[in-house]
């Protein structure tokens, strides 16, 4: 049900704010924005957690009805997010290959920039968060270039933003970009609305502080 769909989300946000991956505060984005949130997705390390993150993931994928063949993980972050996801699904009777890359190809040995499983089929590429969608379309074009599909990106936190230089800012938000252009979904865990859902949910708790600052990023980097 929608319900449950919401609390889903909502518990993802809360296991992150548990684990200190999702912070509050004043940070500096890729992009250069200041925000008051920042989500960092290395923080989910230990076994346990890196297990629960991946059941989130599984779930997020089986939910969005996406039809795939395989996973693939973006270097350095993808590849444990991907390995982790993909035996999540295993456990759910979706054992399906995986692969990831090297940032740097070997001299030696099997060479190549590509681990595990060969790129075909449906993929789908597994990362932590998506701003600027920069390192979304790097992935893209290794599946373009191996005649795969992207079959979706699958996610943990979409920040909604909106792309562009601030005097300059784009009416979509990166992720609205990535669908757009290269025609597959994003499917995410969760979004900066689920975080705001989770801040209002707390109502007078330890977030309330952050509030006014969240909601003030969100009109300015925010799509409608
Ligand atoms: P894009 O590649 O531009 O979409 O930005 C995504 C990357 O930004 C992530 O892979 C991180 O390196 C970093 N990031 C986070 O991990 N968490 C955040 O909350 C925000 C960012 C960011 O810098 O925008």
């Amino acid at each position: 049900s929608p319900a449950d769909a919401e609390r889903f989300r909502t518990d993802f946000v809360r296991f992150a704010t548990e684990l200190g991956v999702l912070r509050f505060g004043t940070f500096t984005t890729k992009a250069g924005r200041l925000s008051p949130y920042f989500f960092n997705a290395g923080l989910f390390d230990s076994g346990a957690a890196v297990a629960r993150l991946a059941e989130f993931y599984a779930q997020a994928l089986l939910a969005s009805g996406v039809e795939f063949d395989m996973l693939y993980g973006p270097a350095y972050k993808g590849i444990p997010l991907v390995t982790a996801t993909a035996m999540a699904l295993a456990t759910r009777g979706h054992d399906v290959p995986f692969a990831f890359n090297r940032k740097e190809a070997k001299d030696h040995g099997e060479g190549g920039a590509l681990v595990g499983a060969p790129l075909q089929g449906r993929v789908v590429i597994i990362d932590d968060v998506i701003t600027a969608g920069t390192s979304v379309r790097e992935s893209m074009r290794m599946i373009e270039a191996a005649r795969a599909t992207p079959a979706a990106v699958l996610i943990a936190l979409d920040r909604m933003e909106r792309v562009g230089a601030d005097d300059a800012l784009s009416k979509h938000s990166a992720v609205q970009d990535v669908q757009q252009t290269h025609g597959c979904p994003v499917v995410s865990i969760a979004s900066l609305d689920d975080i705001l859902a989770l801040i209002e949910q707390d109502g007078g708790g330890e977030f309330e502080q952050h509030r006014e600052a969240v909601l003030a990023y969100r009109a300015k980097y925010g799509v409608a």
